[in-house]
């Protein structure tokens, strides 16, 4: 407990600190759960020390923004939700740790039948406290075939409540008092960590479960169980090949194929690795009430090296360059096509500046500003360069990339398929629906390009106030 609430136990705690207290009870729990979690975290860890060691620039530019204090707490994770209800109270209870939905995700054109958000941190100083994020999928049940079998798996969600009481109460308290004691905090932490723990008990027969896995694995997965159990915790690497090529020395098995970006000396937005999902013993509870052994695979392991956030132009030629890539590769890559995919790639991306000047000057990239010391000094002696262009020429302000806080649509199905074995379907040919996920959401979700262009704007007027100068254009 902190000093202040030991003084005062009605004193409010920050949301900021709630997530954080989240995240490492979250953490804690999915290495008890899945063990080769807590391998993969020591093998990311010790990546990091090397990578760090080897470019001190690096090091010394996540020194400039931060993120060298927050790498080690760093992670995302995953949950599938049942219905449109269960999406609007999740939205409560990531407000409760400051928490927002960032962005819309669509699925379906990839074949897998949901649609997402990212409810994360979105100012820079809460996410230097805790970046923690969790990519939120609902699944779009109107996309099972079958109508009876639809109708079968709604009445299922219909039933099931995802949230103990004592969370729901203590979502209401956070609510009508604007926060919670940190007595209440701790007790949310652990009642909310109920929601998000594995049950090896399935709520349906076996045949039922077979029946909804053919229609598609992550309608079982979604449908057969008490709850939304996390599915993955991915830590952030600064060297995701190092990581992908050491992970067989310890007994994991990656994906073929990184998804995202090919290797750059300046990273751009996201590359992520996964292994495969683990097969767990579940037990179906059939007509007569007796339980039958049983698997299911849900749950796996992720890395991901995040790299500069890019501007709407930059996303554009991101993506046009993507689709060229898989265009030539005919398709999203396979194993055995993985190398020729990855030269591809590279191939591909040589259209992309891979200078952090020129992602700057090209507006391909968003950044932060800061005074130097060498700026602090030439405003003592009245030597300040006048623009922005000057300032950063003479050292007196520096800039840094900001680093990408969200997720990849593309990535994201390659991660959904590598879990869901081979038998990957083509896309559904329903359309993206942001509208009806707001709607099930209860609000809009944010525009992460506008959060970048905040938090850069920021910086900028921050630099102008210390130099006294007047704002940036
Ligand atoms: C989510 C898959 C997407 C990512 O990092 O893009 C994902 C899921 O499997 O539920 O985790
Ligand atoms: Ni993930």
């Amino acid at each position: 407990m902190s000093v202040q609430a030991a003084a005062n136990p009605d004193a409010l705690v920050s949301p900021d600190e709630i997530r954080a207290q989240f995240s490492r009870a979250m953490s804690a729990m999915y290495q008890a759960e899945v063990p080769l979690y807590g391998t993969l975290l020591e093998l990311v860890s010790e990546a990091n020390r090397q990578a760090l060691a080897r470019q001190p620039q690096l090091a010394e530019q996540l020194r400039a923004t931060g993120e060298i204090e927050r790498l080690d707490m760093e992670r995302h994770g995953a949950i599938r939700l049942g219905t449109a209800a269960e999406l609007a109270t999740m939205r409560r209870l990531f407000a409760v740790m400051g928490m927002q939905p960032v962005g819309y995700y669509d699925l379906a054109s990839a074949g897998v039948p949901v649609h997402s958000t990212a409810f994360r941190a979105t100012h820079e100083a809460a996410l230097q406290h805790s970046p923690f994020r969790v990519f939120t999928s609902l699944l779009r049940l109107e996309l099972i075939e079958n109508a009876e079998l639809r109708e079968l798996a709604r009445g299922i969600l219909e039933q099931r409540n995802i949230f103990t009481p004592r969370t729901l109460q203590l979502i209401e308290r956070a609510e009508v008092a604007g926060g919670l004691t940190a007595a209440e905090a701790d007790e949310f932490v652990q009642q909310a960590l109920e929601t998000f723990r594995w049950h090896r008990e399935a709520t349906v027969s076996a045949a039922l479960y077979q029946q909804l896995s053919a229609q598609h694995k992550l309608i079982a997965d979604v449908v057969a169980f008490k709850g939304p159990h996390i599915n993955h915790l991915t830590p952030r690497t600064l060297d995701i090949d190092a990581v992908q090529a050491g992970m067989p020395g310890r007994g994991i098995n990656p994906k073929a194929v990184i998804e995202g970006p090919p290797p750059r000396r300046c990273p751009i937005l996201l590359r992520q690795t996964s292994f495969k999902a683990l097969q767990e013993p579940v037990t179906f509870v059939e007509a007569d009430g007796s339980g039958a052994l049983g698997s299911h695979t849900a749950r796996f392991g992720e890395i991901e090296q995040r790299g500069v956030a890019l501007t709407a132009k930059g996303r554009a030629l991101y993506d046009r360059l993507l689709e060229a890539t898989r265009k030539v590769a005919g398709g999203a890559p396979d194993e055995a096509g993985a190398a020729a995919y990855m030269a591809t790639l590279s191939e591909q991306f040589q259209a992309f500046p891979d200078d952090y000047a020129s992602l700057r000057r090209q507006q391909l990239a968003y950044f932060r500003y800061f005074v130097t010391e060498q700026g602090r000094a030439a405003k003592a002696r009245g030597e300040l360069a006048t623009d922005l262009e000057a300032l950063l020429a003479a050292g007196q302000v520096q800039c840094e990339p900001l680093v990408y806080e969200d997720f990849l649509p593309v990535s994201a199905a390659g991660i959904f398929q590598s879990n869901l074995g081979d038998d990957a379907r083509d896309s559904y040919g329903a359309s993206a629906n942001r509208e009806a996920f707001e709607r099930d959401l209860g609000a809009p979700v944010l525009d992460e390009l506008a959060l970048y262009a905040e938090t850069q704007q920021r910086s900028l007027a921050q630099c102008a106030q210390e130099l006294g100068l007047a704002a940036f254009a």
